[in-house]
């Protein structure tokens, strides 16, 4: 049974950067929910693939030394650890990870046209294509059975599950190995970071709700990862449990235990969780209120999905926040999705406009802080929503 816990009110298309500003936006009711049985997290309403993951996807995850670090570092893992001949990843976006891979070895599924274009122009087999069991068909006819399937921060934007785990099944070898990795439910929960709620984000798993997911696949979590990247990523290792061949790491039983301990398995952890994140709302615009009644200026750092849910949910708009700063080409003199707030072209200068930066992309905070010196050491300051709403 599904038990509703917290509405985020009406939102756009996290993705969605107009080039020309319009108060006409399309806007759905962004509502999440609980499910008793399962114990999976999602989200009601349900946006066609189509709509958000099309021509012009913007999201790069080349666009952070973090990011590309985490995947150079995953790539030596693999080699080392697995040695697959045949690697699959579901969601190569701009080729991030298999960058690192050779290319007779490594193939990519991107269903966003611009995204895919990036790596087969660098010579990388890709599939511009949804994930489904009709493509896995495919595959299995082209090249065979995939020895290591990966897939970050794709699989929670796909709305059946089932398909998912069953194409997967269909593809992966006997021993094949499958490693997903997500947002962290539970660092979502411990940190208050309700922005990892936006439409593209179906769903937010825990290691229970993963179990409980493959158990039907007849798969099984081997090990886990707990990971920095996103606010808080957990890398699930997992095989068929027919493959007897890998023991389980004690991580698994911890991870879950931990889980357990936090009370992701009931319902009123949700409703404290939703509470705290009314709480987080009332203190962030009090923040941001106090600031522009000293008339000072604010810009956000990282025009991200994730704060896109915070000026909509919030009600942030230009007066308090005068603009975002992104480095991203496809997100560059647009607009925020839902809100007349332009991303300007970050350049090393455009932070002495301004006497606070908002951290959109928080996640990289270590790495923002690493950049702007600068502006710290002139007294700039940083405000942040995690876990509760502070200037740092
Ligand atoms: O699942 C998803 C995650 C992985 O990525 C997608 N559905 C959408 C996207 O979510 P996001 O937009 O919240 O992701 P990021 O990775 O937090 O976005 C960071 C943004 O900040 C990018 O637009 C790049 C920008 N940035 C910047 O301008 N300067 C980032 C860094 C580190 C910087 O120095």
């Amino acid at each position: 049974m599904n038990k509703y816990f917290l509405d985020l009110g009406k939102q756009p298309l996290a993705n969605n950067y107009l080039k020309i500003y319009s108060n006409v936006q399309i806007k759905y009711h962004l509502k999440l929910f609980f499910n008793t049985k399962n114990k999976i997290v999602s989200i009601s309403k349900r946006i066609p693939s189509e709509k958000m993951f099309n021509n012009t996807y913007p999201y790069r995850s080349s666009m952070s030394k973090t990011m590309k670090n985490s995947f150079f570092k995953l790539s030596l893992e693999i080699k080392k650890k697995f040695n697959p001949k045949k690697i699959l990843e579901i969601g190569s976006n701009d080729g991030a990870l298999i960058k690192n891979f050779d290319k007779k070895k490594v193939i990519g599924i991107e269903p966003c046209n611009n995204l895919a274009k990036i790596t087969l122009k660098k010579g990388f087999i890709t599939y511009n294509k949804y994930w489904n069991y009709k493509l896995a068909q495919k595959l299995k006819r082209k090249h065979g059975n995939i020895d290591l399937i990966y897939s970050a921060n794709t699989l929670t934007h796909i709305s059946n599950l089932n398909d998912v785990f069953r194409s997967i099944s269909y593809l992966l070898s006997k021993k094949g190995i499958l490693i997903i990795e997500d947002p962290s439910l539970l660092e979502c929960m411990k940190k208050n970071s309700y922005d990892q709620f936006y439409n593209e984000h179906i769903y937010l798993f825990s290691a229970i709700s993963v179990k409980n997911l493959l158990n039907k696949f007849n798969f099984e979590i081997f090990d886990i990862k707990n990971l920095s990247t996103h606010g808080g990523s957990i890398r699930y290792y997992i095989k068929k449990k027919s493959n007897k061949n890998l023991k389980i790491n004690n991580n698994v039983k911890k991870q879950i235990q931990n889980e357990i301990k936090y009370g992701l398995h009931k319902f009123k952890t949700y409703k404290k969780f939703s509470n705290n994140v009314q709480r987080s709302r009332k203190n962030l615009l009090k923040i941001l209120q106090k600031i522009k009644n000293n008339g000072k200026k604010i810009a956000g750092y990282g025009a991200t999905a994730k704060a896109v849910t915070i000026l909509n949910y919030c009600n942030i708009n230009k007066d308090l926040i005068q603009n975002f700063i992104d480095i991203t080409p496809e997100k560059i003199n647009r607009y925020m999705p839902g809100k007349k707030i332009k991303i300007l072209k970050y350049n090393r200068n455009i932070l002495n406009n301004y006497d606070y930066i908002f951290l959109g992309a928080w996640n990289f905070k270590e790495e923002i802080f690493n950049k702007e010196k600068k502006f710290i050491k002139r007294g700039g300051k940083f405000i942040t929503h995690i876990p509760q709403p502070k200037i740092i």
